[in-house]
C-alpha cells in the first residue's frame, strides 16, 4: 500500500518511523511518503494561508498550494498509468464523518491513500470539490473534540489502517480474534505475578480450562460494554450472540429481542 501525507508540519509524522508501522515500511509493506505543503508554493514567503471570505476569526489554507501538492502525489501513485482505481483522499476535519474500525478495514484494502492535513480554520472548500476529479474524497473526523490540525488524526488513522494490511501485524490470529469481538469492548488482561499487592488474577485464568476461559472473557466483554458503552450494546448485531451470551445479558438486565438488545425496565 502506498500512503502520502501532505502537511505544513512534516516532522509531526516522524513518529510513523517507529514501532509496527516503521517495521512495515522497512519490510516494504507500506510505502509511506510525507510531503511539506510549503514545497508546493511559488511565492518568496511560501504562503499557505489567507484571511477568510465572509470574515471571522483565524486563517484559511489557500487552494493553489494544495492543488499542486495533490496533483503531484496523485501522479506519483499512478506509476502503472493503468487508469485503475482512484486513490482515496482522506481529509481530517472536525466536520467529517467519525472514523471507525469499519472504515479502517475498508481503507486497508486500498492501493493508494492520500492524507491532507489542514491547519488554521481548515482548507478552502474548493480544493475538496476539485479533488473529486482525481480522488475518492473522504472528509473524516477522529472524534467529537477539537484539535488544532489534521496531523494527530493522521497518526491515529495510519496506525489503525496500517496494522490491518496483511503482514504488518506479526500474529494475524490476534486480528481474527479482534474481528470476532468487533462491536464489544475488550476483556481485561493480566500477567505474572498471579498475586500482586494482595490482588489476585481471577482463578479461572489459572485453571487451564480453555472453554471456560473463553466463556468468562466473553462475559467480561458483554458486562464491560453494558456498563461503559451501552450505546455499542444497543447497536450490536443480535445474530452474533450465542445462547450463553444471551443468558449473560439476561443476568445483567438486558432483553434480547429479534433485532436488538434493550435494557429491561
Ligand atoms: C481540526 C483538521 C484542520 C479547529 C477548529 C475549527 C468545531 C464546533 N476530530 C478532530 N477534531 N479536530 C480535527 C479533527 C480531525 N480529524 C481537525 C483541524 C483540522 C482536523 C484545522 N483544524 C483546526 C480547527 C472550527 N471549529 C470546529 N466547531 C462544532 C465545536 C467550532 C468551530 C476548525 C478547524
Amino acid at each position: 500500500m502506498r500512503i502520502d501525507v501532505v502537511s505544513i508540519f512534516p516532522e509531526y509524522l516522524a513518529a510513523l518511523d517507529l514501532s509496527l508501522i516503521g517495521k512495515a515500511r522497512q519490510d516494504g509493506l507500506l510505502d509511506l511518503n510525507v510531503h511539506d505543503l510549503r514545497d508546493f508554493t511559488t511565492d518568496r514567503h511560501r504562503t499557505v494561508d489567507d484571511t477568510p471570505y465572509g470574515g471571522g476569526a483565524g486563517m484559511v489554507m489557500k487552494a493553489e498550494p494544495w492543488a499542486q501538492a495533490l496533483a503531484s502525489v496523485a501522479e506519483a501513485g499512478n506509476s502503472g498509468g493503468d487508469g485503475g482505481t482512484r486513490p482515496v483522499l482522506i481529509v481530517p476535519s472536525p466536520a467529517g464523518a467519525v472514523f471507525t474500525q469499519t472504515m479502517a478495514y475498508e481503507l486497508a484494502e486500498e492501493k493508494h491513500l492520500v492524507f491532507a492535513c489542514g491547519r488554521y480554520e481548515g482548507i478552502d472548500e474548493r480544493v475538496l470539490e476539485w479533488s473529486g476529479e482525481r480522488f475518492d474524497v473522504r472528509p473524516v473526523s477522529l472524534g467529537d473534540y477539537v484539535l488544532n490540525g489534521g496531523e494527530v488524526a493522521v497518526l491515529a488513522m495510519v496506525e489503525a489502517i496500517g496494522r490491518l494490511v496483511p503482514g504488518v501485524v506479526g500474529n494475524p490470529e490476534s486480528l481474527v480474534e479482534e474481528s470476532h469481538s468487533d462491536g464489544l469492548l475488550e476483556y481485561p488482561v493480566y500477567t505474572k505475578p498471579s498475586s500482586w499487592r494482595d490482588r489476585n488474577v481471577p482463578d479461572i485464568l489459572l485453571s487451564g480450562n480453555h472453554g471456560k476461559i473463553a466463556q468468562w472473557r466473553r462475559e467480561q466483554q458483554l458486562q464491560r460494554t453494558a456498563v461503559r458503552r451501552p450505546d455499542l450494546l444497543e447497536k450490536f448485531d443480535v445474530s452474533q450472540l450465542t445462547k450463553a451470551d444471551k443468558a449473560a445479558l439476561a443476568a445483567m438486565g438486558y432483553d434480547v429481542m429479534k433485532d436488538r438488545i434493550q435494557l429491561r425496565g
